[in-house]
């Protein structure tokens, strides 16, 4: 008979009318849920949210479930501030369980929700797309300014989409790419950001020591991250062409600083990750 089941769709009713629906439909929103289908058949309006994955979990019980409905996220902590910062009402403060898991309960429309993220089965720490609180800093080169401030755009974009702060984003330009690494090198000693964002771009007609320029700038911003710890990421472009050039910074190849920016808040959240993870992990054992 093949694969008869497409679909569990699980109704729930939150309210009356749409707007009883809107706080639940804005959060699983920027949860990264997506609207699939809409309908209206007079009596009732739906609105039908997709996730990458739904299971359907049947219990065996004597208490009644803590929750209507459990969504199981890539990283409870990211979820619990996207939740936070909604004012939702708590019903279990974000915890580890016993067996490993972390979760915590609110309720969003009326409707009791737990978020959970399984025991760690090996899959590794990865940082998330969080830079709430975080301060930031893009070191441009002027040199090809038509590049790198399209570069700087979408770096920019980047950083605020991610939930960076328009003041926590300095901006440092320096005359070129070569200039780069010694500005990224003191904004990363000063200890107040938590990343570096490097934008530059060298064309290779336009300089005779193309690959000794590249070389350097390369070396010079890895160095700066591995000394000083502090992420950079390196959205220089080193490009035969202009037309190569244009592509990168918003064309066909995308915009390698929208690229780098979410690198860095990326690099900035696994940064604390490790050290919080590392600094918990039992003294005497290597
Ligand atoms: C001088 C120069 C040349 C020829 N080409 C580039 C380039 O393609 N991209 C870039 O970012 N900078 C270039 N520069 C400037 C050098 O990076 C540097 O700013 C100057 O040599 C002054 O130290």
């Amino acid at each position: 008979m093949g694969l008869m089941i497409r679909n569990l769709i699980v109704p729930r009713v939150l309210g009356k009318t749409q707007e009883d629906l809107q706080s639940a439909i804005e959060l699983f929103r920027a949860l990264g849920a997506t609207p699939v289908h809409e309908c209206d058949d007079g009596s009732a309006h739906g609105y039908q949210l997709q996730a990458p994955r739904g299971t359907v979990e049947f219990l065996a019980t004597a208490s009644a479930p803590l929750s209507d409905l459990a969504v199981e996220v890539s990283d409870t902590d990211a979820a619990w501030e996207i939740v936070r910062q909604r004012g939702l009402k708590v019903l279990r403060e974000i915890a580890d369980t016993p067996d490993g898991a972390r979760f915590f309960a609110v309720e969003v429309s009326g409707m009791k929700v737990t978020f959970l993220t399984h025991a760690n089965k090996g899959a590794g720490i990865e940082g998330s797309l969080q830079a709430q609180g975080k301060r930031f800093a893009i070191v441009v080169a002027r040199f090809n300014s038509f590049i790198t401030e399209r570069l700087l755009d979408g770096a920019l974009l980047a950083l605020r989409q991610s939930g960076a702060a328009n003041d926590d984003i300095a901006i440092v330009r320096v005359p070129g790419s070569f200039e780069i690494p010694s500005a990224s090198r003191q904004l990363a000693e000063s200890g107040k950001f938590a990343a570096i964002v490097c934008i530059g771009c060298l064309l290779r007609g336009d300089t005779l020591h193309y690959d000794v320029i590249a070389n350097e700038v390369t070396r010079g911003v890895g160095q700066s991250a591995q000394e000083t710890g502090v992420p950079h990421a390196f959205g220089v472009l080193t490009c035969d062409t202009l037309e190569q050039a244009i592509d990168r910074a918003g064309l066909k190849a995308g915009n390698k600083g929208y690229e780098a920016g979410l690198a860095a808040v990326e690099m900035a959240s696994l940064h604390d990750k490790v050290a919080a993870q590392t600094a918990s992990m039992t003294a005497g054992k290597q």
